[in-house]
């Protein structure tokens, strides 16, 4: 074949991709491989392995329905190398093509992987940036060149600014403010239903993908059975729609809302789909913008969707690449604890914690203010070493990959990257739970109680947080209030509150390494 060879990988499910765009049918064959190598570098959630095979198959399938030859390398094809590069090498063996093209993996583990590609293959390799995020690197780092700190909130007006989302003609925001935020921390009624997300029905490929994900990945953490995502890019687009017409009217103001038995309230549950290529964050965030200008949804709703990807979503992305590969490294409070077993097997009286568990077990799937304040905020103040938490998240939900996955751990709920990421630790007692969500009147545990066997184990483990970090944490100017309250505490009450902390983290069974 004189021609190229264009590889995508399983989360380049994109027609627009960069490497599909001069694509030439008489000429060119695009390449796909479902791999071991992708499907065990952490044990990946089933349902996320199954998404990834099925929505693969689908778009090879949409690409020869165009006419452009695909070869697609099934996971149990006897003769599958198992890695990307073998695959690569394989395929260039068969077609003896005159270059590779690419899009570079956002992923630092498998970039550093296809650059390797150039002598593996022995004909020339171009590896393309990835078109799909509104912020390019380059761009991010020269946003970030010089500044003292990075924050959000800048980077999002800039991007706002960029972009022209929730602009008007006179430059000026949308409503004259940047953000809404102090309008979506309203806590959701008793009687609040969540409407339902939109659900599929398995087509033949699906089961196919399924049985096979059963059969090899079955063992890892989390259910197959009930899988129903969306697995092309026109069923992501309808369970978008059915978002904007259900939920992103209460998007904002139950943003940080948490309830038993309904795990996405007013969440889209797109995280999956755009991150995998299904789903493009222009046309969510532009289409999130038209429901504002046509009435149906409220400004504080669509602006805070909006800052979720054009703001968090690009920034999260500029940081992971601007630091690694030092980042995953990062441990700035020195915590080192194991994981407890209870993150496995939600086994705990934890009531928030065991539902958390338990859904994300179900769904792959937990709403941000679930990750960031009730896992989170106990891996955070209980010191649970970020290579293991990290791991964690990175096998549960089926929207993670470590460019998303690592900065929001390490750096948004681990406070482990010293303030790259966040101004101050998210620690909290349990008191914000209990605020924001119905978990503590469903526990055994009494969220008003510090200490005793019935107190709540975040109020004790929040004070031993603060106070085993006073070194790190007093000079910060945002925690000026906890210290002020820490000082002022008698010294029996912060002993009783450590020792409390203490014989709760000496209780628990904790996960071997390598168990999961
Ligand atoms: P919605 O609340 O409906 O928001 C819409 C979209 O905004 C999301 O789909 C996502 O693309 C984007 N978004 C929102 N917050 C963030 C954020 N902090 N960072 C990046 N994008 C954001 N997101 C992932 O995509 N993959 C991960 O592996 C991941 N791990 C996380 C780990 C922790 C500890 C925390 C605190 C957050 C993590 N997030 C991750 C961010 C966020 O929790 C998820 O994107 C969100 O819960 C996905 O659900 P949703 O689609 O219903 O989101
Ligand atoms: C997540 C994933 C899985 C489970 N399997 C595959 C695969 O078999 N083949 C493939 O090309 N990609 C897969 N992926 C997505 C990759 O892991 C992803 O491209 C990298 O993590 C970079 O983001
Ligand atoms: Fe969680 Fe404490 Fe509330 Fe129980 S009482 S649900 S442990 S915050």
């Amino acid at each position: 074949m004189a021609g190229t060879l264009r590889v995508v990988l399983g989360d380049q499910l994109s027609r627009g991709l960069a490497s599909l765009q001069d694509l030439d049918p008489d000429t060119d064959t695009v390449l796909m491989a479902e791999v071991t190598a992708e499907a065990t570098y952490v044990r990946h959630h089933p349902k996320k392995i199954a998404l990834i095979f099925s929505a693969m198959r689908h778009f090879a399938d949409s690409l020869e329905g165009e006419g452009i030859a695909v070869a697609y390398t099934k996971l149990d094809d006897p003769d599958n190398a198992g890695d990307l590069t073998g695959e690569v090498a394989r395929a260039v063996a068969r077609f003896a093509p005159d270059r590779v093209v690419a899009v570079s993996a956002q992923e630092y583990r498998l970039a550093q992987e296809m650059q390797r590609w150039r002598t593996a293959c022995g004909v020339p390799v171009e590896l393309r940036a990835d078109e799909r995020f509104y912020c390019s690197i380059p761009w991010f780092e020269s946003w970030a060149a010089g500044r003292k700190s990075l924050r959000m909130e800048f980077f999002y007006r800039k991007m706002r600014r960029a972009t022209g989302l929730l602009i008007e003609a006179d430059g000026q925001p949308t409503g004259g403010q940047w953000n809404y935020d102090h309008d979506n921390r309203k806590r959701a009624p008793d009687a609040i239903g969540q409407p339902d997300r939109m659900r599929f029905q398995q087509d033949a490929i699906t089961r196919e993908v399924v049985e096979l994900v059963r059969a090899r990945f079955g063992h890892h953490f989390g259910a197959i059975d009930g899988f129903d995502y969306a697995v092309t890019a026109q069923q992501a687009e309808q369970a978008f729609e059915a978002f904007v017409a259900d939920k992103l009217p209460s998007f904002g103001d139950y943003q940080d809302a948490m309830k038993v038995g309904q795990p996405m309230l007013f969440h889209a549950q797109i995280g999956a789909y755009l991150n995998c290529g299904l789903l493009d964050p222009h046309a969510v965030c532009a289409r999130a913008e038209k429901a504002y200008r046509d009435g149906h949804a409220p400004l504080n709703a669509a602006e805070g969707f909006i800052r979720q990807i054009l703001g968090w979503r690009e920034f999260i992305r500029g940081i992971y690449w601007l630091k690694m590969p030092e980042y995953a490294e990062e441990n700035r409070l020195n915590a080192k604890r194991p994981l407890p077993r209870f993150f496995w097997t939600g086994e705990t009286d934890m009531r928030c914690i065991s539902e958390v568990v338990r859904q994300t077990h179900e769904e792959a799937y937990a709403h941000h203010i679930q990750r960031l304040m009730v896992t989170g905020v106990f891996a955070l103040i209980a010191g649970l070493d970020p290579r293991s938490v990290n791991y964690w998240y990175l096998v549960v939900y089926a929207d993670a990959y470590e460019w998303v996955e690592l900065p929001n751990v390490t750096g948004m709920a681990l406070y482990a990257d010293g303030g790259v990421l966040g101004s101050k630790p998210y620690a909290a007692s349990g008191k914000y739970i209990d605020r924001m969500s119905d978990y503590c009147r469903h526990c055994r545990y009494d969220v008003k109680q510090q200490t005793g066997p019935d107190a709540c184990p975040f109020n004790a483990l929040y004070w031993d947080f603060i106070a085993r970090n006073r070194d790190k944490l007093e000079g910060n100017a945002r925690m000026t209030m906890p210290y002020a309250t820490l000082n002022k505490m008698k010294p029996e009450k912060l002993d009783g509150l450590r020792q409390q902390a203490q014989a709760f983290l000496n209780s628990l069974d904790y996960a071997e390494e390598g168990e999961w």
